[in-house]
C-alpha cells in the first residue's frame, strides 16, 4: 500500500493517525535512534521532515538515519524546493492555497517537479492552508503571506473546497510550528464536513485531550512537532489519545 492509499484508508474508516515532525536543525543521529524507538513503540503513523528554514544541511542525513532506524514512512513537509532530497518515502507537494503569493502556490512547485520525477518518491498533491494564530509564525513571514483569520470558518471552506476542486489529493490546516492558538476544533469540523480529502491539522498541539479534539472533529492526521522537542514522552500519550479512537468509531 502506498502512503497516500493509508491517507485515504484513515478518511474511509475513521482510523486516526499520528505524525511526528522532525526539524533536521535539532535533530542528530543519537537522538533519532531514541526518537524512533519511542515511535516505533507507540506505532506512531509517520514521519515528517522539515522547516519553514533549514540553517544546516542536514536533512539528507536526517531522512537517512530515520530509513535506517526504523519502518516509519518518512515524508517531506519542505518549506521550500532546497528540502527536497532522496531517500524520503514521500513528499506533501504542498501548495499554498491560503496565500496569494504565487511563488509558494505554484512556483518552488514548478522547480521541484523534475527532480522529484527522476526521484521516485511518492507525491502527495496538498492544498496547505495556514490558520492564524494570533502572531506571526516562521512559516507565514517566510512564505510571505496572510493565514486564514482564526475564526473565519467560512473561508477555510472555501478555501479548501477550491483545493479539492483543483484536484488536490489531502487538505492541511496548520496554525504553525509552535502556535499558542492551534486550530480550533469548530474549523476542523467545517472544513471536513465540507470536503472529502485526508485532512491533516498542526501546529500548537501540545496535549493528547486536544489531539483527540481535533480527530473527533474530524481531522485524520494529526500532528505533533515542537511539544515533542520539549518532552519525548509526549509521543506515547499522544499517540494513545489518537489512536484510542480507532475502536471507538
Ligand atoms: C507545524 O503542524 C506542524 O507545521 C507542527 O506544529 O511544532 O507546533 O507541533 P508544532
Amino acid at each position: 500500500m502506498n502512503i497516500y492509499d493509508s491517507f485515504s484508508r484513515h478518511k474511509s474508516r475513521g482510523e486516526k493517525a499520528l505524525a511526528v515532525l522532525i526539524d533536521p536543525d535539532k535533530t542528530d543521529s543519537e537522538n533519532v535512534m531514541e526518537l524512533c524507538e519511542l515511535a516505533v513503540s507507540s506505532q506512531v503513523d509517520y514521519f515528517f521532515v522539515g522547516s519553514s528554514l533549514l540553517l544546516n544541511n542536514k536533512l539528507a542525513s536526517c531522512v537517512s538515519h530515520l530509513k535506517k532506524s526504523c519502518n516509519i514512512p518518512v515524508l517531506l513537509f519542505p518549506g521550500n524546493t532546497m528540502q527536497v532530497c532522496e531517500g524520503a518515502d514521500g513528499i506533501l507537494f504542498l501548495s499554498l492555497i491560503s496565500g496569494r503569493n504565487a511563488e509558494f502556490l505554484i512556483g518552488q512547485q514548478v522547480l521541484a517537479a523534475p527532480m522529484l520525477r527522476a526521484s521516485g518518491i511518492e507525491v502527495i498533491p496538498t492544498g496547505y492552508m495556514l490558520i492564524d494564530c494570533g502572531h506571526p509564525t516562521s512559516v507565514t513571514y517566510m512564505s510571505q503571506t496572510i493565514p486564514i483569520p482564526h475564526d473565519k470558518n467560512d473561508i477555510a471552506i472555501s478555501t479548501a473546497l477550491a483545493g479539492q476542486m483543483l484536484g488536490l489529493k489531502a487538505l492541511y490546516l496548520d496554525a504553525g510550528s509552535g502556535a499558542t492558538l492551534p486550530v480550533s476544533a469548530s474549523m476542523i469540523e467545517a472544513v471536513n464536513q465540507n470536503t472529502t480529502l485526508p485532512l491533516i491539522v498542526g501546529g500548537g498541539i501540545r496535549t493528547p485531550e486536544k489531539a483527540m479534539q481535533n480527530c473527533l472533529a474530524g481531522a485524520d492526521i494529526v500532528v505533533i512537532g515542537n511539544a515533542v522537542e520539549k518532552d519525548k514522552n509526549l509521543i506515547s500519550e499522544i499517540a494513545g489519545a489518537v489512536h484510542s479512537l480507532q475502536t471507538s468509531q
